[in-house]
């Protein structure tokens, strides 16, 4: 494409897009990720625009605007080590205030809506250690009372519709439980709910999260979903950082339209998915989309090495001076940990069609596309969840086969040394659970790093050895 002075804003008259689909999927969590993923693959499957989304906001509402005043639209960028190339996508059919339960409540009721994604985050299932709901947690409590007592004052689980309702849901779950309660009683038949955040059997952690609420505050409406909900598991991929102003303006010069909300990701996409569609999908496949019976061990191979490796390179990358994942990779201590940590994590990839050794070169070059700027902040945020799916696993499988874990104990000793620096230095601890990490950094030295092994699991402080296997990694990510 030539480059061009004049831009226009970018809309489905600007751009000469038909009009949007029919809606028929609902997404919570409308950020890049999403749109860099399922809204391209459902785009280049439905060629005859049947499959509309809807998609919600989680944290950000005005994503929702950004987006409706482009009338759904966007550019997906995608970049390669040579060159980008710039493609408009016209899945999204609607976006939203992701606080507009009347909204979800109304495409939740309609028999056409067939599907649920997600995208919000590992953090937001609010899942404790155990896998369950943890009702608990402030936000999870709270929801759970607003619904308790909207549900007892409208008699909704009996049929009426109820009276007009005040407040509103901020937990993913609960919001997706005031939708399939409207499902249930305008009895629009059964759905599917697809997790497509980094969680292992990421199926049965939304039916834990949903159905866990479900049990607490309206037993009736737990059993409908035992009935009419297919929860499938997937394990997603596509490297997607924020979009920066740069990347606005750059999609400005090369294709003339003023997009406000492009994304921007890597050529590279897969999707591995497990589990029924009651109410029917589009053909995922066609684009790329893979369907299995069993689906387990390719999360596994996805969560540790590209994950893990992620992580890695987002605590000790940073600790080193790194800003990216492609610079901390041309560090050659961080390359020589992460090696080793994939070397820890295939010991337990061992099924043959997870063809490992390719998986981790095609690894080396997309983590080396230096024209992607993976931030590693952007990374290390929430690592309390991403180190129980990215650490804790492979030292749990290498312990049982007799060996320490070293590895991935490293990866956990980062992340702790790099909280510690974070907190001394008067900065940001940007994880979900700061207020249970804060009090232990108050802590020093072995205290310290038992109390954040503790809170990764409660199991490993009392196993004999892990936590000074971690405690001796400590300390040495400067002085390499
Ligand atoms: C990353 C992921 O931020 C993170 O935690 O590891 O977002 C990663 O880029 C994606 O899972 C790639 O598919």
């Amino acid at each position: 494409m030539t480059a061009q002075t004049a831009t226009q804003p970018l809309n489905r008259q600007t751009y000469g897009a038909g009009s949007p689909a029919p809606i028929r999927i609902i997404h919570f969590g409308l950020g890049a990720f999403h749109r860099a993923h399922q809204a391209w693959y459902t785009h280049k499957v439905d060629a005859n625009h049947e499959w509309g989304i809807a998609a919600f906001t989680g944290r950000s509402p005005q994503a929702a605007e950004t987006l409706e005043a482009q009338d759904g639209l966007y550019t997906l960028v995608e970049r390669a080590e040579d060159a980008d190339s710039f493609e408009v996508i016209e899945s999204i059919s609607a976006a939203y205030d992701g606080g507009n339960i009347a909204r979800l409540a109304e495409l939740l009721s309609q028999p056409t809506t067939a599907i649920v994604t997600l995208t919000v985050t590992e953090a937001a299932y609010n899942l404790g250690s155990d896998g369950q709901l943890d009702l608990t947690a402030e936000a999870v409590a709270a929801d759970a009372a607003l619904l308790s007592q909207w549900w007892k004052a409208s008699a909704a689980l009996t049929g009426s519709s109820g009276t007009a309702r005040r407040g509103a849901p901020s937990t993913a779950a609960a919001r997706l439980l005031t939708g399939l309660d409207a499902r249930r009683r305008a009895e629009a038949g059964p759905i599917a709910v697809v997790s497509c955040d980094n969680l292992s059997a990421n199926g049965t952690a939304a039916r834990n999260a949903v159905r866990g609420l479900a049990s607490a505050v309206a037993p009736e409406l737990a059993g409908w979903i035992d009935a009419n909900v297919s929860f499938v598991d997937t394990s997603i991929d596509r490297i997607t950082p924020r979009t920066t102003d740069e990347d606005i303006a750059g999609v400005a010069a090369a294709t003339g339209f003023a997009d406000q909300s492009p994304v921007v990701t890597e050529p590279f996409h897969n999707w591995v998915l497990c589990g029924d569609f009651p109410a029917g999908r589009p053909a995922w496949e066609d684009a790329g989309a893979v369907f299995v019976d069993r689906i387990e061990h390719f999360e596994r191979r996805k969560l540790w090495l590209l994950n893990g490796a992620h992580s890695l390179l987002a605590y000790a990358g940073q600790l080193r001076g790194s800003d990216t994942v492609a610079q901390a990779l041309r560090d050659p201590v961080c390359a020589a940990w992460m090696d080793e940590f994939w070397n820890e994590a295939a010991e337990h990839l061992t099924e043959p069609e997870l063809k490992v050794d390719e998986y981790r070169a095609a690894l080396l070059e997309r983590f080396g596309n230096s024209r992607i700027a993976h931030m590693l902040a952007q990374i290390a945020i929430d690592g309390s969840s991403k180190l129980r799916m990215r650490a804790v696993p492979v030292i749990r499988a290498e312990r049982a086969a007799g060996r320490p874990g070293q590895a991935a104990a490293r990866l956990i000793a980062a992340w702790i040394d790099y909280l510690a620096i974070a907190n001394n230095d008067g900065a940001d601890v940007r994880d979900a659970e700061t207020d249970r990490i804060m009090p232990l950094l108050a802590l020093v030295g072995r205290d310290q790093t038992a109390a954040l092994v503790e809170l990764l699991d409660p199991d490993f402080a009392a196993e004999d050895g892990i936590v000074d296997m971690v405690h001796a990694l400590r300390g040495s990510f400067q002085d390499q």
